[in-house]
């Protein structure tokens, strides 16, 4: 009853009435006005007004019982607020946590990207999540996982808008991050104990910090509308799910063609910063192993392992 009700008033947009909704589960007034007060203690958000009925005036719900929904097999932990949803993965994983396990925060306040950046994942805006796997592969499989991790949320996003990947770890619409994706290993010397999978998406940011205006975007600044995080959240644990399971069965030669659509700087010159050097040169695609290829002005052909990428030219 209490899941019949929540599911009217999230569909609907203004108020409903106790009597329409008694009309349509065919149940008595005091048993919605009971589902009522169960969701109210609940912590959902419902306004009641004379004459009008119920409300639900927060369309952007994020708590442990709306996860749970959504993916039951998954074991989703919400924090109302934390530093870095990876840093609670990692306190979940010494603490024996099985794979599978997702840690997602309403907003966080130390978030981090690759090499010690700052991921800012503030205001109740945007999507914080840590997935926590436990692959059976070898250690030099483990930066295929990223793009695995990068083609999911490609095709969740996609719903919303055109999306781009960029090697190795950002999803860009219109050539602005939305979203990074930062992958962090437990390893013995030969074989990989955990990966933390941290996604980080911008939903429905408005405004972003004076450094971040050019360069991010949000899912609600493209789309044009707000979008509820937990749909997004919905979406990417599906696609997530199908994907490395592809990734499991079939290996990464099968996802290859899929990231291979969507990185849309194939043959458009790029600049490379590694830890070795930065170089211009042109993008020709991935390798089996997740290596980026590039031509260099002179035609040979070099593989990065690690770096960031940026476009000079199309
Ligand atoms: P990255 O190192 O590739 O990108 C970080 C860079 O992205 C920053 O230096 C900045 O220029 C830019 N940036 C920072 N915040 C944003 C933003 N909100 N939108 C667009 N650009 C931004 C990317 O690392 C990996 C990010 C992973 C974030 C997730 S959130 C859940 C999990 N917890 C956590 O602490 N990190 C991960």
């Amino acid at each position: 009853m209490k899941e019949d009700v929540l599911a009217i008033l999230k569909e609907s947009q203004s108020h409903v009435s106790g009597e329409k909704m008694s009309e349509q589960l065919a149940c008595s007034r005091t048993a919605i006005w009971k589902a009522i007060s169960q969701l109210k203690k609940e912590g959902y958000p419902i306004e009641a007004q004379r004459n009008l009925g119920y409300k639900l005036t927060d369309f952007d719900l994020l708590n442990e019982r709306e996860l749970a929904l959504i993916a039951p097999e998954y074991k989703i932990h919400y924090i109302e607020q934390t530093g870095s949803t990876q840093q609670v993965a990692m306190q979940l994983l010494a603490d024996g946590a099985d794979t599978n396990t997702v840690v997602v925060a309403g907003t966080q306040t130390s978030g981090r990207g690759r090499l010690g950046r700052v991921w800012q994942s503030e205001k109740y805006t945007t999507v914080s999540m840590s997935m926590i796997i436990k692959p059976t592969i070898t250690l030099q499989h483990a930066p295929k996982l990223t793009l695995v991790a990068a083609v999911a949320v490609a095709r969740a996003l996609s719903k919303y808008a055109d999306v781009s990947i960029k090697w190795p770890n950002d999803i860009l619409i219109n050539g602005k991050k939305v979203c990074g994706i930062l992958t962090e290993l437990q390893a013995d010397p030969d074989r990989i104990k955990a990966v933390i999978i941290g996604i980080g998406i911008n939903v429905n940011n408005a405004v972003f910090d004076e450094s971040l205006e050019d360069r991010a975007t949000s899912l609600a600044q493209e789309a044009k509308q707000s979008i509820p995080r937990v749909n997004v959240i919905e979406r990417v644990l599906t696609e997530w799910t199908q994907m490395y399971a592809l990734f499991e069965s079939d290996g990464f030669t099968v996802l290859k063609p899929l990231w291979e659509a969507y990185a849309t700087s194939i043959g458009a010159t790029i600049r490379v910063r590694s830890e070795q050097e930065t170089l211009v040169c042109t993008l020709l695609g991935i390798t089996d192993d997740g290596y980026l290829r590039v031509q260099r002005e002179g035609g040979e052909e070099t593989l990065i392992i690690s770096g960031d990428i940026d476009l000079v030219s199309s």
